[in-house]
């Protein structure tokens, strides 16, 4: 690439060179020549360039300060493009947009050639892209570990009504923002066996043999902080086939172990698997996971090492943060190198280990819960596994000796108990911190779920509440409003999200509110022509735009929306004189591939659009609209023209949800359940300015432990309501096969299927819904007082940034020291 120093300021001219320089080595074309996909690789290897001299800088910098540095490990990391967010966070955005311009060039066309990256199914992934972009900012140290997926996220066509799972191929054209760095390659062992040899010093030694092994070649993307020259690392590991391995076992005769050891390093790294809080017990799952973590782990102590020499104060300049469960494998491979590798004893291993790891919880689904199966996890993990047996063992006496005599505590509490290994146990009793992600999550951990751990170690346990950055779903994804918030509040905002409540004072000036609604206009002007470009459906900008974004599950109930538009439109249909405000309703979802329910709500919502969309009696009133492939890249456009925040889940269900507070960053309304942080939004913006409605949480809970709800009463006594479902069979939305929706009219009401009927409440809230979609409609048709709570939902969203919520984590959890980078000539 053309050498040059780097850019404090922004140097038009060189950049402009830079990628002409680029098309022209890379592709040996003019700009003229280039197509659109290569335009974006010179433009983006131009931007690399910058950044890597920021990145060698901040590396640098660290090995001189020396900061305590976290290792986010996670299996899922949802980053979106990286060369807008880059741009945005090089504050080089409007600098390029402009020497583009001068080439001839669209940014938007440009941004639009990058494949959305998608190693994450959803809330969990994402929340870990927050927290880099915010981690960056803030001047903290910090690597994200994860797996290089060859196919991340599924893309999702929508065929007949239908969800089509097609390969995301995502490195087709090559990664120009990674660097591979093969000199930091690692050996990760999986089978075999244990054996034990006494050395000369009378030390046990524990040596795997008869094992497997996979070469973990880790690639590196940068992380750009925002205007601060901060670069940190994500490290995804790509798995390949150890050197030679081959000439080794065909000298021992053992081909067919040569062929599956080289089938386990393609296999390895293959898909991303599509589920979002449902466990499966897959065994390739658990070798992604050791996988990760046990090159991780090695990397973390080998760096640790090249700078210190006592492995006991590892701590001290290390923490480990895992992202759910899927990384608790950490907690026993750090035991095993401090042990096998270092010589520690298992007090001091443990004493290391303990106050290294931390847990984020971030779900109650039961059927989320990591619960692997002995046989399984101690044929692939044999030393791994032998180090687990001896923490369960050492706990389990500690419970005894606190509990003496009560085996159900015993039963409750073990990491190792009725053939399986508990992974959230593991993680609970290994770890320094517990926390969940938003506050009545947390307190649902703390008095239901996890409650023997809560009375056994309380000091383990804290909230922090999730957050977004800013920097991306507002800056880069609402250029406009971003604008009109730095006009009347200063731009401070983007690095301190809190002074975002300036805008307080503008909520009833009635030119602020009108300028507000012509911004909201002119982003449902941009996604109507996004809808129209995509989905075939022209929608009207002046209609409600009610909006549910999110991956389908039926705790998050997008059959009570769509069921609820059944009901409006037989409503209208009725009196087609009804008063009823023109309402656009939009979903976005990907099921995972297996889920029957889910995938069939896809179909019932494209075939109730089929029918509403077309009748032409109803005078579009009503427009149902399902946008394909829901992902980062258009959620940033769906979120700044949304009127509507659906957050509907059944109470106690949601952790905390993220969504949520992108919409209101974006001045949308939550219709919502008091549930995950729809609490901590209400509270910050007031109930008036939000539409609540619902089961509590603790009504739930009692509902489930002591029963007392049956739907069939609710069928029985509203014909609303026993119109509606009647129609799930009656093939109102199926004429041509009446038996389609059958199975989500089990799932509500019947008996014969697996599960208990209405499991999710979904005809207990249904009544209550639809009166607060009344009230959603009754304040829309009054515009300055709409315009006032949407203002409002913007100025009171400051609590909601992920900055926030890394600096607790940084105060109470991992206590990390800010760097800050010398100013340079
Ligand atoms: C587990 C086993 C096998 C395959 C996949 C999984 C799995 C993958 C993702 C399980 C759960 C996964 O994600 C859960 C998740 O995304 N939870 C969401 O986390 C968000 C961030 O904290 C919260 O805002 C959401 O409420 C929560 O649902």
């Amino acid at each position: 690439m053309l050498k040059k120093t780097v850019l404090q300021k922004f140097d038009k001219e060189l950049f402009k060179n830079s990628v002409i320089y680029n098309v022209k080595t890379l592709y040996r074309k003019t700009l003229e020549e280039a197509t659109q996909q290569q335009i974006f690789q010179a433009v983006a290897y131009a931007i690399k360039d910058v950044i890597v001299d920021n990145w060698m800088n901040t590396q640098k910098e660290y090995a001189k300060q020396d900061p305590k540095t976290v290792y986010y490990l996670s299996m899922e990391f949802l980053m979106g493009r990286a060369l807008g967010n880059n741009l945005i966070n090089l504050q080089a955005y409007n600098d390029v947009a402009e020497a583009l311009e001068d080439l001839g060039i669209d940014i938007n066309l440009v941004e639009d050639q990058e494949p959305d990256p998608a190693l994450g199914n959803g809330g969990l992934g994402r929340l870990a892209a927050c927290f880099l972009d915010s981690l960056t900012t803030m001047g903290y140290s910090a690597y994200g570990c994860g797996i290089r997926y060859r196919y991340g996220m599924f893309k999702q066509e929508i065929r007949d009504g239908y969800q089509i799972e097609v390969p995301d191929n995502w490195l087709a054209d090559g990664n120009p923002f990674e660097l591979r760095r093969p000199e930091y390659a690692k050996e990760v062992k999986f089978g075999g066996y244990v054996n034990v040899y006494v050395d000369e010093n009378g030390r046990n030694n524990f040596k795997q043999e008869g094992y497997q092994s996979v070469k973990a070649i880790p690639y590196d993307m940068p992380i750009v902080g925002y205007g601060n020259g901060i670069v940190n690392t994500l490290r995804i590991w790509d798995a390949e086939p150890v050197e030679c391995f081959q000439l080794e076992s065909f000298d021992k005769g053992d081909y067919q172990k040569a062929v599956e050891q080289e089938n386990l390093a393609r296999n390895i790294v293959e898909v991303l698997y599509p589920n979002d809080n449902h466990y499966a017990g897959k065994e390739l799952r658990l070798k992604q996971q050791y996988f990760f973590i046990s090159a991780s782990v090695q990397e973390a102590v080998e760096k640790y090492m090249r700078k210190h020499d006592d492995i006991r104060k590892f701590h001290e300049k290390v923490t480990f943060q895992l992202n759910d469960t899927h990384p608790t494998v950490a907690i026993a491979e750090l035991m095993r190198i401090l042990m096998d590798d270092y010589y520690l004893t298992w007090d001091e291993a443990w004493a290391v280990t303990t106050k290294t790891c931390a847990y984020t919880n971030h779900t109650i689904m039961a059927e989320a819960l990591e619960k692997w199966p002995i046989e399984l996890f101690s044929r692939l993990l044999p030393r791994i596994y032998q180090i687990v047996e001896e923490i369960n063992r050492r706990f389990i006496a500690q419970v005894s000796q606190q509990y003496p005599g009560d085996q159900n505590k015993i039963a409750k509490m073990a990491i190792i108990y009725d053939g399986q290994v508990k992974m959230a146990h593991l993680a609970i009793v290994s770890g320094y911190s517990v926390n969940g992600v938003a506050r009545l999550h947390t307190e649902i951990l703390e008095k239901q779920e996890l409650r023997d751990f809560y009375e056994m170690m309380p000091e383990k346990f804290n909230n922090k509440t999730n957050g977004i950055t800013q920097r991306r779903f507002l800056l880069h994804g609402n250029p406009l409003l971003a604008q009109w918030v730095t006009d009347h509040v200063g731009n401070d905002w983007i690095t301190d999200l809190s002074k975002i409540s300036g805008l307080k004072i503008y909520a009833e000036d009635e030119k602020a509110q009108q300028e507000f609604m012509n911004i909201k206009y002119q982003n449902k002007v941009r996604l109507a022509r996004y809808i129209l470009e995509h989905n075939g459906v022209e929608v009207d900008p002046r209609s409600i735009f009610d909006v549910q974004v999110k991956r389908l599950h039926e705790y998050k109930r997008q059959l009570l929306n769509i069921l609820h538009i059944m009901y409006l439109y037989n409503e209208l249909k009725n009196n087609l004189q009804l008063e009823f405000y023109p309402r656009t309703f939009i979903f976005g979802a990907k099921a995972a591939a297996g889920y029957r329910n889910a995938k069939l709500t896809i179909k019932l919502i494209n075939a109730v659009a089929d029918v509403v969309n077309n009748d032409p009696s109803i005078g579009g009133k009503i427009k149902v609209v399902f946008i394909e492939d829901y992902k980062v890249s258009n959620a940033e456009w769906i979120f700044a023209a949304a009127d509507v925040s659906e957050q509907i889940s059944t109470a106690s269900k949601e952790a905390s949800g993220t969504g949520n507070m992108k919409f209101m960053l974006n001045g949308a309304l939550t219709l919502g359940t008091m549930d995950g942080a729809n609490v901590e939004i209400v509270e910050e913006v007031g109930m008036e300015n939000t539409f609540i409605f619902g089961l509590s949480s603790d009504e739930v809970i009692r509902f489930e432990n002591y029963g007392g709800y049956n739907p069939m009463d609710i069928f029985n006594n509203d014909p609303d309501i026993r119109r509606v479902l009647m129609q799930l069979i009656n093939g109102t939305f199926a004429p041509y096969d009446t038996e389609l929706f059958r199975p989500l009219y089990n799932s509500l009401l019947n008996t014969q299927s697996t599960s208990k009927a209405d499991m999710y409440f979904i005809l207990k809230d249904f009544k209550p819904y639809a009166e607060a979609q009344r009230r959603v409609e009754a304040a829309y048709r009054d515009e300055a007082n709409w315009a006032k709570s949407a203002i409002l939902n913007v100025a009171c969203s400051g609590k909601f940034s992920s900055d926030r919520t890394i600096q607790e984590y940084v105060d109470d959890i991992w206590h990390l020291d800010k760097v800050v980078l010398p100013k340079r000539v």
